[in-house]
């Protein structure tokens, strides 16, 4: 494609996408309201707050893809989550929709299903139970991207990511991780997938450990490699287990389960 939007460019997953995925487009256009640097060959940095919905306009036209990343990605309050996630996203359909469609890939998160059981294992059709505000506004998101394919044809990755870390930090994310180098390749068989429709895809890692059905994986090709068992030894060794009635022992979503409704 000529031009590919990474939003978030400057977190952690956008600096992995930026340093990685420039084969999929002439032009990386950047953006974030966070430092990017300046721009390499190839690359187009525009800062942009989602919220602002004429900027988001500017930023999205003359775009052939989307890889939204950007937004507020941690349980925080209202306002912050709001702009950034609710009328950020709605910003970024709309511009799609005034310029052509571009394809986009939704970070989405576990935090959409973050109080269900870890003894639970899911299929992405069971009902959504957020566990933050945070978690909420991702199934906003979704919801907001399915209706944009339903009335209008906007195709849509919904990729409900686990934990993507260079490495699985703590005995949770032993089900839910997912390893750069396999974001790096799921991202690229979303682009490049011929039809994509609207799939709703756990962004994990091909790991023994896991509570989620990855069959929708095969819809767009992507076959996860990495396995967070690999880490487990280096991960018992590090800290003693939590207790089993602890959130990080009893839920999906773990510590996010146990957070307050932070006040601004
Ligand atoms: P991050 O927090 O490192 O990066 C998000 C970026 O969005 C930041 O650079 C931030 O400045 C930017 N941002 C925040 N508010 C903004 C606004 N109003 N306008 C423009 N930019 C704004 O997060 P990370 O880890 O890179 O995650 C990327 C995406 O993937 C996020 O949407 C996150 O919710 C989602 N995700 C990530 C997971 C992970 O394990 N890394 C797990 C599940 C979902
Ligand atoms: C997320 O949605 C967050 O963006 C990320 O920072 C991690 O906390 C991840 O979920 C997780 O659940 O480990």
């Amino acid at each position: 494609m000529k031009r590919l939007l990474i939003t978030g460019a400057g977190g952690n997953l956008g600096r992995i996408a930026r340093a990685r995925l420039g084969h999929l487009a002439e032009i990386l256009r950047l953006s974030d309201i966070a430092g990017m640097g300046p721009a390499g060959p190839g690359e187009e940095v525009i800062p942009c707050d989602l919220g602002d919905r004429a900027a988001v306009a500017d930023l999205v036209a003359g775009c052939d893809g989307i890889l939204h990343l950007g937004g507020v990605s941690v349980e925080r309050p209202w306002d912050e989550i709001q702009n950034a996630n609710i009328t950020g996203v709605y910003n970024l359909y709309e511009a799609a929709r005034a310029h052509g469609m571009p394809r986009i890939f939704f970070a989405s998160s576990n935090h959409t299903i973050g109080f269900y059981e870890q003894d639970q294992v899911l299929d992405v059709t069971d009902p959504m139970r957020p566990d933050g505000l945070y978690g909420v506004s991702k199934c906003f998101g979704e919801g907001l991207a399915r209706l944009y394919h339903d009335k209008f044809g906007q195709e849509s990755a919904l990729i409900r990511i686990g934990s993507c870390f260079e490495k699985p930090r703590d005995r949770r994310m032993l089900a839910t991780w997912m390893s750069p180098d396999d974001f790096v390749r799921l991202v690229e068989c979303v682009f490049r997938v011929p039809m994509l429709g609207c799939p709703v895809i756990w962004g994990v890692s091909d790991n023994d450990e896991g509570w989620w059905n990855t069959e929708t994986a095969r819809l767009i090709g992507w076959r996860p490699q990495d396995n967070a068992e690999d880490f487990r030894a280096e991960i018992e060794a590090a800290a003693p287990r939590p207790a089993p009635d602890a959130p990080e022992s009893r839920f999906q979503g773990g510590k996010f389960c146990a957070e307050p409704i932070h006040q601004g």
